[in-house]
């Protein structure tokens, strides 16, 4: 009987280590994102930092097979517009001036596809949306 237990012991010492889940660090500027170019397919953690003065988000949106920056950012004001263009939002953050979110949005990246950075925030009813003003970037998935 002492024998069953220690080999117990021993395999469950034995496991594989989970693999970690890649972090995609994303910054918020007055007006940009600085994010990689790339990431790679699979799970990952975003973590969003505003470094601006005023309040950012970051929307991730993954596009639909074919569509670029430039076919759907002119159409992001009309939210009808743009939806054949692409899935719907994984998920949001929203970050104040200076401040990281407490969170961070889990994502499994298919490998391929090209997912949306974009903030839907205008500074004042009349202003430009921040995505109008450059916030707005694609990520490739290798
Ligand atoms: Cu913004």
């Amino acid at each position: 009987m002492r024998r069953c237990i220690a080999l117990l012991v021993l395999a469950a010492c034995a496991a594989p280590a989970a693999t970690p889940r890649q972090v995609l660090d994303v910054t918020g500027i007055d007006y940009a994102y600085a994010a990689p170019d790339t990431v790679a397919a699979g799970e990952a953690e975003i973590a969003f930092h505003n470094a601006g003065t005023v309040l950012h988000e970051v929307k991730l949106i993954a596009l639909r097979p074919g569509v670029d920056l430039a076919t759907v950012l002119p159409l992001a004001r009309v939210d009808t517009g743009w939806a054949a263009y692409r899935e719907p939002t994984s998920g949001i953050l929203t970050a104040r001036p200076g401040e990281r979110t407490p969170g961070r949005l889990l994502v499994t990246f298919e490998a391929g596809r090209h997912y949306l950075l974009i903030c839907h925030f205008a500074d004042t009813d009349d202003a430009p949306l921040h995505s109008e003003l450059g916030m707005a970037k694609v990520l490739v998935v290798r």
